[in-house]
């Protein structure tokens, strides 16, 4: 990553909690192999995120170098970004302690991640559920990152990152970048298939509601014929009215580039299986050289682990320095070596 600052910064995170979903993908992912020419990057595999809710501690490690691999296989190139093991840096929990004493127990209540978190996982309402965002903010702010490429869900979180950057700036003079969220026009939320009015969740429990990036044909095509429309049996954009058809018509335009005026035109008087077949055929073709790509990478555990391994070196240099700014403005103790 350069010192100077050049070039500006992007910064995002995926949580190692399964299969990344084509709501990742198109909410995320498949936009940060195109930032990566124009702003230094950095990519980040969420694990300590990730154990806000219960993990396996076997399948965590699995899944978290599956992650890595599908970070490269969607085109991210370790030679021009940096991609690491958020617990293999560990200056971003040194930086998120000294957060938290400048975040409100107000403002974190107001998060919706956090509310839909503890509904959903009753039996764990614990501390780190709750204070996430800010170590979300701290992944953020050691690096000075100006974007934020996130889906519509995380939106809230940049915002309060950035208000946290404010308020720490004007206290102890300007010390962090104000970072903004960078969200896809369309694909920003891709709904589920199965009750297309909630997210697609890649810990969803509900096999049909996800379209997971390593499912084959067989799969794509049977979920997306099984996916819940409605009965007017007419292709048309209308969100509050047909949310299954429009979550549809979303996936459609990014894989084909087609307008949902042309999706419409299309399909006027074909009705919904042949829509859905389209969606489908679209979806397998959009996926097959991620697929190719990512089996390829994730049996060369070696190059794996030496990408991921001098990423967290090198962003953990980089992010050292902003800690000890803060700590230095904060009024810490450092003795010069
Ligand atoms: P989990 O189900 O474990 O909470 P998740 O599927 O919500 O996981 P995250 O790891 O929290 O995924 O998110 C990774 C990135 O994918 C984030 O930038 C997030 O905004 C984006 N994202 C997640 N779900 C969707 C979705 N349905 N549509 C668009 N973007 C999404
Ligand atoms: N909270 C995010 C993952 C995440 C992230 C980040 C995204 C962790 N740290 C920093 C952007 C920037 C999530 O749950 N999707």
């Amino acid at each position: 990553m350069e010192k100077d600052n050049a070039r500006q910064r992007v910064l995002s995170g995926i949580q190692p909690t399964g299969t990344f979903t084509l709501g990742n993908y198109l909410g995320a992912v498949r936009n940060w192999p195109l930032l990566q020419n124009e702003y230094d990057c950095v990519y980040m595999i969420a694990d300590q995120h990730s154990i806000t809710v219960k993990q396996e501690p076997k399948l965590l490690r699995q899944r978290t170098l599956e992650a890595g691999a599908m970070l490269l296989a969607s085109g991210i190139d370790p030679d021009k970004s940096l991609v690491f093991i958020q617990s293999q840096n560990p200056a971003h929990s040194q930086l998120s302690w000294a957060l938290s004493c400048y975040t409100m127990f107000g403002e974190l209540s107001r998060m919706t991640q956090y509310k839909d978190k503890s509904a959903k996982h009753a039996d764990n309402i614990n501390a780190g559920l709750f204070t996430y965002p800010v170590l979300m903010a701290a992944d953020i702010l050691i690096y000075n990152a100006h974007k934020v490429p996130v889906g519509a869900d995380q939106k809230q979180h940049v915002e309060l990152a950035r208000d946290i950057a404010t308020r720490f700036n004007n206290l102890y003079g300007e010390t962090f970048v104000l970072p903004e969220n960078l969200n896809p026009k369309v694909g920003a939320k891709i709904m589920s298939l199965q009750e297309p009015t909630k997210k697609m969740s890649k810990s969803d429990t509900n096999e049909k509601a996800t379209i997971l990036l390593l499912d084959d044909e067989t799969k794509i095509m049977k979920k997306f014929k099984s996916a819940v429309t409605d009965s007017e049996n007419c292709v048309r954009y209308d969100v509050e009215n047909k949310p299954g058809i429009s979550n549809l018509m979303g996936i459609y335009n990014v894989f084909t580039g087609k307008s949902f005026e042309e999706i419409e035109k299309e399909f006027d008087g074909l009705g919904y299986g042949a829509f859905k077949e389209a969606v489908g055929t679209s979806v397998v073709e959009g996926l097959r050289p991620f697929q190719t790509k990512y089996n390829d990478i994730i049996s060369d555990k070696a190059y794996l682990q030496k990408v991921l391994t001098e990423g967290a070196e090198k962003s953990y240099a980089y992010a050292m320095r902003t800690v000890r700014k803060v700590y230095k403005k904060i009024g810490f103790v450092q003795f010069d070596k």
